[in-house]
């Protein structure tokens, strides 16, 4: 790909960056020759241990076995707040950005270390205890980073839900995990819209009867049932709590949190992730791909309730003693110019955000963003999906003034922290590519064989070697861990994702090789909308497949077939798109129903979604083999009656 543009690292940057290419080839040598000695000594600069670990790790791919820091104590809240206040008692830790623009908050290191200690105290007196889980179903204001360091302080493991999630999701994550208490608040507020997350929360806990305590924060003050036996107000419950909450020491290798992500199948995964190597590689990452200077102020906007708010809003920024921008609201509310005035009006240096957000802005045209300075920026991210070049260079000419590098940053729920980056001060860009490895990552392309790609070529992605930040198991299911990332490639971690390398060994993410959709960066199962869709009365069969949306990179489009009998008509649609919502959440609303009378199947009755994405994606003349097809004549007429013809 000769003819990609390159952005050189500008020369302005390489003067004050922390790592420069030498550094950063010399590092990676090290992290990938002398690894015990490369971990060793970032653990030991980055986290403070009440106890060294005996061993660095004892891994082992062939049967899913990750283990990091072995015989290691620490606990993450004194990592991110304790040890920090000789320094930083003063500075602000979160600054804190209202959905309403005229509201906001700065919480300095004391504050947060007072609030999250009462919260701790609260939380013992609820008698949660080390292990236990608790489920976080919060809107994106501080008190949600409270709940997650509270937890961690006590050795509870959290498990946060997307306030964006249905009830029922809710409620099967609340069972699968165990959780015995849930954080929630009235209401969220996004765009100016209220989501009634209480109400929610309601309708998810009358299937859940092991949930005692349900503590709910008084975010908007509407309206909300109350239920005496479980409900208790977060302000009276932290209000007779003392200021200080002896830590529980843990272990590296105990889980700080689990995080439901969706596969191939219909149920999401619950995503397990340990102590000290998940938040030694968040504090590096975060330190080193987005070059993080001490007082620069970071921004990431991402929720709490997706992995990036979990590693670059909260754990890595907070380990690092960084100021980490919390916001509130969505980045088209009042208007497309949200972002910049937040930019200017906190002089946020540090910019992290989804190729969606920024395609939807670029749409709205380059004014919203050229009447404001944005001066104060020197480093932008995205992550989430692949970029298409043209939103990149949008970001980079209109958003950064052509001044700031790009890190476009891959990696997933399962990997807990960057894996593919450019660090800026380094690294020489190209548009669309998440270009190199971060320190101690091997990736490698396998072929369908299972043989490695050698040099420029194509493949699936997978990881030869343990990173510290890894997937430790699917919660209640190790099987299932083993099965969906370690079986389809003996010896690697299998990414789901097929990638591209380059003559100068940069890597471009194709996309999912499975059967997940990635709808503006969030991640779903094509199962999940398909169970949905099924569940109504009368819906026969449904297949789901992506294809190409302008703004959010792969829109759902649902082959629906009706059981006999039944007419088709628009308001069947409108009950469909809604049963969606009802089970999901709005992020898996279709964008596209197709009544199919037949589905394309192989004889021995498999969908050929093969077949159904082309057709969805208007690929007509590459369709493909159709001649294992039990009826031909399927294709034929879900072609002649494709939506948009
Ligand atoms: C962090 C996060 C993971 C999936 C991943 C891939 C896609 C993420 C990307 C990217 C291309 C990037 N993905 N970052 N694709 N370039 N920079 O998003 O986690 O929600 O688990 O999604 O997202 O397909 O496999 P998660």
């Amino acid at each position: 790909m000769s003819d990609v543009p390159r952005y050189p690292v500008p020369e302005d940057f390489k003067k004050k960056t922390l790592i420069d290419n030498e550094r950063y080839k010399s590092m990676y040598d090290a992290s990938i020759n002398n690894p015990d000695e490369f971990w060793s000594e970032q653990a030991r600069q980055f986290l403070t241990w009440q106890k060294p670990w005996t061993q660095v790790t004892r891994s082992d791919l062939r049967k899913g076995k990750v283990e990091w820091f072995i015989d290691g104590k620490l606990n993450v809240s004194v990592n991110c707040i304790d040890r920090h206040l000789p320094a930083r008692a003063n500075q602000v830790a979160i600054i804190w950005e209202g959905d309403n623009p005229a509201e906001d908050k700065h919480i300095t290191y004391a504050e947060l270390h007072r609030e999250v200690n009462k919260l701790a105290n609260a939380l013992r007196a609820r008698g949660v205890k080390k292990g236990d889980r608790v489920c976080i179903y919060m809107p994106m204001i501080p008190e949600a980073t409270y709940a997650m360091l509270a937890c961690t302080r006590i050795g509870a493991v959290h498990s946060i839900v997307f306030g964006g999630f249905s009830p029922d999701a809710l409620k099967d994550r609340i069972q699968n995990a165990g959780c015995e208490v849930l954080i929630t608040a009235d209401e969220g507020l996004r765009g100016g819209k209220r989501v009634p997350l209480k109400k929610n929360a309601d309708a998810a806990l009358a299937h859940c009867p092991e949930v005692h305590t349900n503590i709910v924060v008084r975010r908007t003050g509407g309206d909300v049932v109350w239920n005496d036996a479980k409900d208790v107000w977060y302000h009276e419950l932290v209000a007779q709590q003392a200021e200080f909450c002896e830590p529980e020491i843990v272990d590296a290798e105990d889980p700080l949190f689990i995080l439901y992500t969706s596969g191939s199948t219909g149920k999401p995964k619950g995503v397990l992730h340990t102590t000290g190597g998940y938040l030694l590689q968040a504090a590096m990452t975060h330190k080193y791909v987005f070059d993080y200077q001490e007082g620069d102020v970071y921004w990431c906007t991402a929720d709490v309730g997706w992995v990036t708010g979990h590693s670059y809003i909260v754990y890595g920024p907070l380990a690092n003693g960084a100021t980490t921008l919390m916001f509130e609201g969505v980045p088209t509310w009042p208007d497309a110019s949200r972002c910049w005035q937040v930019v200017d009006k906190h002089k946020v240096n540090i910019f992290y955000t989804a190729p969606t957000a920024i395609r939807a802005l670029m749409g709205a045209g380059d004014d919203w963003v050229t009447k404001t300075s944005r001066a104060s920026l020197r480093v932008l991210g995205t992550v989430g999906e692949p970029i298409n070049p043209e939103a990149w260079q949008w970001f980079y000419r209109v958003v950064g003034d052509n001044r700031c590098p790009i890190v476009d940053t891959w990696w997933q729920t399962e990997t807990g922290a960057h894996m593919l980056a450019p660090l800026p001060g380094a690294i020489d860009l190209k548009p669309g590519s998440a270009t190199v490895p971060f320190f101690g990552v091997e990736p490698v392309l396998v072929d369908a064989e299972g043989n490695e790609v050698q040099g420029a070529g194509e493949g699936n992605l997978c990881i030869k070697r343990a990173w510290p930040s890894q997937i430790r198991s699917v919660y209640g299911d190790h099987q299932r861990c083993i099965d969906t990332y370690y079986s389809t490639y003996p010896g690697y971690y299998f990414t789901g994702d097929g990638a591209r390398r380059d003559e100068d060994g940069y890597y471009w993410i194709t996309g999912r090789v499975d059967d997940v959709l990635n709808v503006s960066g969030h991640r779903m199962g094509t199962a999940e909308v398909e169970s949905a869709l099924v569940l109504h009365e009368s819906v026969a069969e449904a297949a789901v497949v992506g294809y190409p949306h302008d703004i959010k990179g792969q829109g759902i489009y649902a082959y629906v077939t009706l059981m006999d009998g039944t007419e088709p008509d628009d308001n069947l649609k409108k009950e469909l798109v809604a049963l969606c919502v009802r089970e999901i959440g709005a992020i898996a609303k279709p964008d596209v129903i197709q009544w199919a009378p037949g589905l394309p199947k192989t004889r021995s009755g498999k969908i050929m979604r093969r077949i159904l994405r082309k057709i969805a994606a208007n690929e007509l003349d590459s369709l493909g083999d159709t001649t294992t097809l039990a009826d031909p004549a399927v294709v034929d007429d879900l072609i002649a009656n494709r939506h948009g013809r």
